[in-house]
């Protein structure tokens, strides 16, 4: 299978870490939606990324619909979202939050970053900074230690390493020092293990793609 984008995307980086976590093996294409545009509208329809290659050469898009057909390749118990009806809705729950939360982040970049000066809507930006700010406290409470959901590591916990992980090296948000002392471990924790950092965060590729972070 070949995966098509970069390592300083969340949504990317978690289908990457999830394969890592399965064992699956995978090549990289690695495309810019801004200055490969072109040739990931010719690759995804809406030219975003996560695309993903499947061996029959069709493609899938969005991170949420690749990650389900990756857990579908594998038995039930050992599934990342797992099937138990009471235990998947907290799985989903909070992935969801933390999968918005990186989208929240992602829209306020282009707000600060690739937007011209005078075309930034300080209100926007405004209540973008409240829904970061709140799903960092939701996702604070629910106490991670060592894991989101249960005794064993989650797509939860995947999906919220990644998203803390991009607003920390790629948005470069400030956060007051010890805001979130739970987060902070728990996106430590997950970063050190084999399958994040067989796909860790690239400022290399963020680079490439033009990107400079918000000069707050
Ligand atoms: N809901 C999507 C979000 C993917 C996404 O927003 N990717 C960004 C890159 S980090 C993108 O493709 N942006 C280009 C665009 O939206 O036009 C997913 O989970 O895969």
């Amino acid at each position: 299978m070949i995966l098509v984008g970069q390592f300083d995307s969340p949504f990317v980086r978690r289908v990457a870490i999830t394969m890592n976590h399965y064992g699956l093996p995978f090549e990289r294409k690695i495309l810019s939606v801004f200055t490969d545009f072109e040739k990931m509208l010719a690759v995804n329809p809406l030219g975003k990324v996560p695309a993903l290659q499947l061996d029959d050469g069709e493609y899938i898009f969005d991170s949420r619909m690749i990650i389900d057909y990756l857990d579908r390749l594998f038995p039930e118990e050992i599934r990342l979202i797992p099937s138990n009806p009471e235990y998947r809705i907290q799985v989903l729950r909070t992935e969801a939050i933390a999968l918005g939360l990186a989208e929240k982040c992602y829209e306020r970049g282009i707000e600060f970053s690739r937007r011209h000066p005078d075309k930034i809507d300080l209100d926007w930006a405004e209540r973008l900074q409240r829904q970061i700010v709140s799903a960092l406290f939701w996702l604070e409470s629910q106490n991670p230690a060592p894991w989101l959901c249960g005794e064993v590591i989650t797509q939860a916990d995947i999906s919220c390493a990644v998203a803390y992980t991009f607003l920390r090296e790629k948005q470069q948000i400030k956060i007051s020092s010890g805001a979130y002392p739970a987060l902070e471990a728990h996106c430590n924790r997950c970063e050190a293990l084999p399958e994040f950092k067989m796909s860790a965060y690239s400022a290399k590729e963020a680079a490439q793609s033009g990107w400079k972070p918000p000069d707050l």
